[in-house]
Parts: C-alpha cells; sequence; structure tokens
C-alpha cells in the first residue's frame, strides 16, 4: 500500500528503453470505482498537453521511481479515450469531505492509500462505506473503502489491506472478529522523532487484547503503549521500556492478565492510569514495573490484583492508587507475581515446588507461598493446588 504523496514526483522510467519518460504529477481519480485509474504525467512537451500513464500499465512503484514497460504505455490526451471524463469530473479526493453511507461527515480525506490495483482506501476509521464528495460538493461518490482501525503498530495504523502483517516483518496481525492483536517480534521507536505516531503501539479501540506469543520488547523514546482504549495484555514474556514518563500509558481499563511484564526505565512511572479513565486488573500474572516517582501509579485510584499479589517491596501494599511499601513510602519498583510462581516465570509448575524445598526453612521469603512466615510443605501443598 502506498500514500498518494509515495507516487507523486517520481520520475516515470521505460524499463527497455532505459530512459526516463516524465514525471508524476497528480493522480486521476476513477471516483465511480473507488480507484486510481492513472498517474498524470508531466514531461518536457507539458504545454502540448497532458499524457497519462494507465494504472494498469505501471510495473512497479518503487522508492525512487515508477516502471513502466516502455513509453508506449502512456497515453496522449487524443488518445485518452475513457479517462477523458473522468479529467471532466477532476475528482479530488485529499482535502474533500468524507462522509459515511448514513450521512454522517467524517472530516476531510487527508491522504489517499493506494492498494493492490489502485484501489483507494482512506485514512478513515470507522470502517463504513464512504462518499467522496469532490470539491464543488455537487457530486458524490460511494467508495468501497477497505477498513482502517484505531490501533497503531509501531507508527502503522492497522488496516484491513496490512493486518495481517502490519509491519511487514511477520511480527504483528490483527483480527477485528476477535478484536485481538498479536505481536511476536520486537517493536523498536527509540529513533523515532515526534509527529509520526511515535509511540510503541497506540490504541483507541474498546475490549482490545494484545497476545505478546513470543520474547519481546516494545520501546519507544516516548511512551512505549498507549492505550486510550479498555485492553487485555497476555502472554509475554514482555519488557516495555522507555526513558520518558511511562511505559505503559493507559486511559481506559487496563487488565493484564497471564501475562509476564516487566515494564521499565521510565523517569516516572511504569504503569501510568491517566485521570479517572480506568481501573488497572492485574490477574494471574507476573509483574515488575519500576519509575523513578511511582512504579505504578493509577489516577482512578482503582487497583484490582486477582490469583497474585505483591511481592516484593516485602510488605508493600496497593495505597491510594499506588504500591507502598511497609512504611507507606511510594514504591519504585514494584513486583507482582502469584506467590506460587515461586521462581517468577510466570507458570506455576513443579519448577515451583523444587524452589520451595530449596528455601526451607527460612530462606528467601518468596517461597513463602502461603504467607504465614515459615516455609515448610505447607507451601508445597500451596503450590500443588495453585497448579493447573
Ligand atoms: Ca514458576
Ligand atoms: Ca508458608
Amino acid at each position: 500500500m502506498k500514500k498518494s504523496v509515495e507516487i507523486i514526483g517520481l520520475p516515470v522510467i521505460s524499463i527497455t528503453e532505459g530512459r526516463e519518460l516524465g514525471m508524476s504529477k497528480s493522480l486521476l481519480i476513477d471516483a465511480k470505482n473507488g480507484a486510481i485509474a492513472a498517474i498524470i504525467i508531466e514531461d518536457e512537451d507539458w504545454y502540448r498537453g497532458v499524457k497519462l500513464l494507465p494504472y494498469s500499465s505501471v510495473v512497479a512503484i518503487g522508492a525512487d521511481a515508477v516502471t513502466v514497460i516502455n513509453s508506449e504505455t502512456i497515453l496522449t490526451l487524443e488518445d485518452a479515450g475513457d479517462y477523458e471524463a473522468m479529467m471532466d469530473e477532476n475528482v479530488r479526493v485529499i482535502g474533500t469531505k468524507a462522509i459515511t453511507k448514513s450521512g454522517t461527515i467524517q472530516g476531510k480525506v487527508v491522504e489517499i492509500y493506494v492498494g493492490e490495483g489502485g484501489k483507494i482506501e482512506t485514512s478513515g476509521s470507522s470502517g463504513m462505506p464512504y462518499r467522496i464528495v469532490d470539491a464543488t460538493g455537487r457530486r458524490a461518490y460511494t467508495v468501497k473503502i477497505g477498513r482502517s482501525y484505531n490501533l497503531w503498530v509501531g507508527g502503522i495504523q492497522v488496516t484491513d489491506a496490512n493486518r495481517l502483517d502490519i509491519r511487514g516483518d511477520n511480527g504483528s496481525s490483527y483480527d477485528p472478529v476477535e478484536n485481538k492483536l498479536v505481536l511476536t517480534k520486537t517493536i523498536d521507536r527509540e529513533t523515532q522523532e515526534w509527529g509520526n505516531v511515535e509511540y510503541g503501539i497506540q490504541n483507541e479501540i474498546d475490549g482490545l487484547t494484545i497476545y505478546v506469543k513470543e520474547n519481546i520488547t516494545i520501546s519507544s523514546f516516548a511512551i512505549a503503549m498507549v492505550l486510550r482504549g479498555s485492553t487485555t495484555i497476555a502472554g509475554g514474556p514482555l519488557t516495555v521500556t522507555t526513558e520518558s514518563d511511562a511505559c505503559i500509558w493507559h486511559a481506559a481499563d487496563l487488565a493484564l492478565e497471564n501475562v509476564q511484564l516487566s515494564a521499565k526505565g521510565s523517569t516516572k512511572n511504569g504503569i501510568y492510569g491517566f485521570s479517572e479513565g480506568g481501573r488497572l486488573i492485574i490477574n494471574n500474572s507476573a509483574i515488575y514495573a519500576e519509575g523513578e516517582t511511582a512504579a505504578i501509579k493509577e489516577d482512578s485510584k482503582n487497583i484490582i490484583l486477582e490469583n497474585c499479589r505483591i511481592v516484593a517491596p516485602e510488605g508493600g501494599r496497593v495505597q491510594n492508587g499506588t504500591v507502598v511499601d511497609s512504611d507507606g513510602n511510594i514504591a519504585a519498583e514494584v513486583t507482582i507475581g502469584n506467590p506460587a510462581d515461586v521462581n517468577r516465570d510466570g507458570t506455576v509448575d513443579s519448577a515451583d515446588i523444587v524452589a520451595v524445598i530449596k528455601e526451607m526453612p527460612d530462606g528467601d521469603k518468596k517461597a513463602d507461598v502461603n504467607g504465614d512466615g515459615v516455609i515448610d510443605s505447607a507451601d508445597i501443598v500451596a503450590v500443588i493446588k495453585a497448579m493447573k
């Protein structure tokens, strides 16, 4: 998929003749079919009239050139035939109003995305069919547009066209039916600049599940994960890291469920819940969070721990939307785990029984699974009970 700006201004090269035929100047739009019909070419004879390159004659659109087989694929106005009517209509998609079928104005089309066969996909987000109204406001066409989703992975917005391989690295895919984003590769945005959706992950969809299938890292020079829609993170191990204000920032419910997660490096918070936005629910997960001002900070003051507890700091507890140590000081480092996951690897299994035996009777307190102050066979029983 290409943005229109990536097509315009490129030299058009004939492969067989090995020469430049002109520059791509603009796109001729077939509004009725919601597609790019042709690329309008400007060459040194431009004053003699417009020349067209039918989109179907394009061999490839690369970063540096548009390639065609030979110069015969370029049409002059005399033989433009079918294209003439389109040129008269002069439909400009960029900057025109996009209206959904129900009639709601969705705002202006700021950029068009050109998919396979020249099909137009807009950057609209509702997933509904759009009508494109031309610049005069009189003509309107319903355009079949691939949906795009309010979800950005490594700065790339998820669309129907890219959702099976969002970043082109076989590392991320999105299923809109299950509302599930699957990640298998690290996302590094540390050298990204402001302005181009700088976060590692940005989600505005409610009910999204992010399933981390491999041991990966999400990093950014800015906040690494921005979650404006309610989100569940599962799987792992996942490391989320930044030197910015927060590793994970959420403004809706965030559920960490059956996940092994480490949020570290932040100058302020590992996990931060903005405003009254949402709760932080941690269920059966192994979490490490650090932040110079507070490892975890929830403006909603709503932190729910299910099937896990604060393992460090020792005697730590939830208080006033953060985790404090036994003296009531805000903790800059917090470890939360299923107490039965003694070795903190995210699962409860026989290795945890071995870990308990190693610490009997008064070793590392993390082996005191039932929290009664001693490490004994009762803790082994507690591990067995937690095994599934
Ligand atoms: Ca374990
Ligand atoms: Ca015990």
